[in-house]
């Protein structure tokens, strides 16, 4: 096992990563900006070191900094968690040509993955069936008007550097196709330096599901069931529960069995998140695939009594999983809901002081997070400043569970989308488990109707 890990983050995940750490008996070194010398995981690190100013591309996006930190604190390993530098291709082969473990997956894995056109044909070739689309990337108009009438309008353009839903481009007939072409490639370039895109048949109301993976160094993959992530707005998450509430177990069964395969075949290793589209039938199609831990690990954990980045590291390791795939019980029903510091109804940022904070606690509620009373939330980053998770026998439980949490959660001083997350925990599309990508928009139209 490793000695001493850094973890090349901050936040909340952050101290997640140092909570497994303590568990394992490793040492940890933070690093931080200027702006989180005062924040939790520099505290609960054994050792801190500062990497550079506030702003991310000085800071926790400077590979040379974070890398000498990493030689001037002597670490074993570096735990990217998500976002940052945990998908970046070139730093996890900086690492391994400064032997440090990257504790992911290979570059190989990242760099594949990252280009989500070749992510694709690569997920095809080992076995997972995709939306009807362009085979790789879009080559000119001819091409995008051909494969377009092809496969029937409505059709939607995505940018193959991106994912998450940046620079997306919905094309209901042919007359708007050229256009949007255009602009989606435009897009991609300005925001990712590569206007590569590709095209796929749009689904209108599908739901978003993802089957959480494990692999070890030695082959064994298993996984662990799927997350429902269907309720998101401006392509951010705002809740997310396991299992979800679509899933059969003979689906279930399905779709794990053809995951793990897919990723014994590429030969991945470490943990993955594979996002799949359904479609009211069940029926699915891989969309893209995650080489990190994700924000919503937690609801997976809570269901299998896994813990995801203590799993992370011991792969990393080089030692065997440590449970197969008949020893993963998916057991009661698990929500998260994230607590962003941001205006509710208008979803602008609210950083500032906390002058006031109680989190919820008792049986089955778990809370992940980097706050505390007096922190002043910085400008500087993603604006999740918490994630409520709760866990119970049942969905119905699981929902009056989170009602109660968020009833008794007291963040004063700062804006919280808490008020948000009461409202959709009231509503009876959610409550009747009936979600899908629209979710979030016919949720606001109803709310404007009701005031
Ligand atoms: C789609 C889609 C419909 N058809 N792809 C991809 C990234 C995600 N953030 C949005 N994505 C979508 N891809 C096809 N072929 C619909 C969406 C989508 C969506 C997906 C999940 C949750 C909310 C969403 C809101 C709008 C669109």
């Amino acid at each position: 096992m490793f000695r001493k890990i850094l973890i090349a983050n901050r936040g909340e995940i952050a101290c997640r990563v140092i909570w497994a750490c303590k568990e394992l008996g490793i040492k940890t070194v933070a690093v931080h900006s200027e702006a989180d010398a005062d924040s939790l995981h520099v505290r609960f690190a054994d050792d801190a070191i500062c990497i550079g100013p506030a702003q991310s591309a000085k800071s926790y996006l400077n590979i040379p900094a974070v890398i000498s930190a990493a030689e001037i604190k002597n670490v074993d390993a570096i735990h990217p968690g998500y976002g940052f530098l945990s998908e970046n291709a070139h730093f996890a082969e900086v690492c391994k040509a400064c032997n440090i473990t990257f504790i992911g997956p290979t570059p190989e894995a990242i760099r594949t993955m990252g280009d989500k056109a070749e992510a694709k044909r690569a997920m095809k070739k080992a076995g997972l069936p995709l939306l009807p689309g362009s085979e790789g990337i879009v080559q000119s108009e001819e091409d995008a008007l051909k494969i377009a009438k092809e496969i029937g309008y409505p059709v939607i353009i995505k940018a193959s550097a991106g994912g998450g839903g940046r620079g997306m481009r919905i094309v209901r007939n042919q007359e708007e196709l050229l256009n949007a072409y255009h602009t989606a490639q435009h897009e991609a370039g300005a925001a990712f330096s590569d206007p590569s895109v590709y095209i796929e048949k749009y689904l209108e109301n599908p739901r978003h599901i993802e089957f959480q993976i494990l692999a070890d160094s030695h082959g064994n993959v298993i996984h662990l069931g799927e997350r429902e992530c269907s309720i998101q707005r401006r392509h951010q998450k705002l809740i997310e529960e396991s299992p979800s509430p679509l899933l059969t177990e003979e689906v279930r069964r399905k779709v794990g069995g053809l995951v793990v395969e897919a990723c014994q075949t590429i030969g991945y290793v470490n943990a993955g998140t594979i996002e799949m589209l359904f479609d009211e039938h069940s029926n699915f199609y891989f969309m893209e695939m995650n080489t990190r831990v994700q924000v919503e690990h937690p609801v997976t954990e809570m269901v299998t009594g896994v813990d995801i980045v203590q799993e992370q590291i011991s792969i990393a390791a080089g030692n065997h999983l440590r449970l197969s795939q008949d020893q993963v019980k998916i057991d009661g029903h698990s929500i998260e809901c994230r607590i962003n510091a941001e205006h509710p109804e208008k979803f602008t940022p609210s950083p500032g002081t906390i002058t006031s904070l109680n989190f919820p606690n008792g049986p089955g509620v778990r809370v992940d997070t980097a706050v505390y009373p007096g922190y002043t939330v910085p400008p500087y980053y993603d604006s999740m400043i918490a994630k409520l998770v709760v866990h119970a026998r049942t969905r119905d439980l699981a929902i009056a569970k989170m009602k109660r949490a968020l009833d008794t959660t007291i963040i004063e001083g700062i804006k919280t989308t808490i008020p948000l997350h009461q409202k959709i925990m009231e509503s009876e599309d959610f409550l009747r488990g009936e979600l899908s990508t629209r979710f979030m928009e016919n949720f606001l139209k109803r709310q404007e109707r009701n005031v």
